[in-house]
């Protein structure tokens, strides 16, 4: 019986509106370990990291080489733990399950998935989140967490936000419809399987999310599973701080968390961006909390 250990990280460092620290609490007072249980999987809650409070820092610590990146300090003492966490877990033969907080933590996640494996990501997120502090036009760490996990520009001697055992060709982006021009090139120019809410369209979620975890787990250990509930439609998912019109159905995203379950190679996921303070009735982290039951095996017969 596989045990999944939940890891809080109630940052929002990197996100553009305030309040998705509160991520964390609210998914499990939607009912996570609940959820869990009746996919038949066993839980242990480790808590939340400590995380200083945004009020009690300066956003603007990162050197000028840097480039602009928001809180880059506090962000890399925050994912430095959480990657700790995240390799103990697996050391341990446990599945960690990490609770944002900001995307930004998806840097911890990533390296700490792939502190001792090869592994591949399957990002569904309306964004590409591929920004370096050269390119990003809001300064968000959010927007970069992939970029920086490959080490790419800006990020390459960045040796806390790199995941050396994680490469582009087994990166997969699922569901994407806002895509800044800078993103669109390193899309391009890296060949990475990027997949558009068009291509759900045309295809259907099964097919494209089947390619999806082929290319991420081509070769590799196993696959890290990154959920930005801002993947879904705002009429599903109203509780983020980046919400994008025409975004995946409640009926796709569990379609897609049932297939991640049957591909067998999930190794760790995240379920970020949620944010209560722009929720309604805590309906975003709920269904945060039915998507992950679903990835974990849950099923109506
Ligand atoms: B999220 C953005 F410019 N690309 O970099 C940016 F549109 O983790 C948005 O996917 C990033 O929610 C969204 O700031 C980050 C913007
Ligand atoms: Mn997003
Ligand atoms: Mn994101
Ligand atoms: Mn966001």
């Amino acid at each position: 019986m596989t045990t999944v250990r939940i890891i809080g990280a109630p940052t929002d460092y990197g996100a553009n509106r305030r309040g998705v620290d509160m991520g964390p609490s609210a998914i499990r007072y939607g009912g996570l370990a609940e959820q869990l249980a009746s996919a038949g999987v066993e839980t242990v809650d480790a808590g939340d990291l400590a995380v200083p409070r945004a009020e009690e820092r300066d956003p603007d610590t990162h050197t000028p080489s840097e480039g602009d990146a928001k809180f880059l300090r506090e962000t890399e003492d925050v994912c430095r733990r959480l990657a700790d966490e995240v390799s103990g877990t697996l050391v341990a033969g446990n599945v960690p399950l990490v609770l944002g907080g900001d995307h930004s933590i998806a840097i911890g996640s990533l390296v700490g998935s792939a502190r001792d494996a090869e592994i591949g990501a399957v990002w569904f997120d309306a964004h590409a989140d591929l920004n370096t502090p050269a390119t990003t036009p809001s300064g968000n760490v959010h927007g970069m967490p992939l970029a920086a996990a490959l080490g790419m520009d800006e990020f390459a001697d960045t040796e806390w936000a790199n995941a050396p055992g994680l490469s582009p060709e087994n990166v997969a982006l699922v569901g994407l419809r806002s895509v800044d021009e800078a993103e669109v090139d390193v899309i391009r120019d890296h060949g990475f399987a990027a997949y558009t809410m068009s291509d759900i369209d045309e295809r259907g979620i099964t097919d494209v999310t089947e390619e999806a975890l082929g290319v991420a787990s081509a070769g590799v250990d196993g696959v890290h599973v990154s959920l930005d509930l801002d993947w879904l439609d705002p009429k599903e998912a109203p509780g983020v701080g980046t919400p994008v019109r025409g975004g995946a159905t409640y009926r796709e995203a569990h379609s897609a968390m049932e297939i991640v379950d049957e591909a067998g190679c999930l190794r760790s996921m995240e379920l970020v961006e949620v944010n209560p303070t722009l929720d309604q009735h805590n309906e975003t982290a709920a269904l945060a909390t039915e998507l992950a039951a679903s990835a974990f095996g849950k099923r109506v017969l």
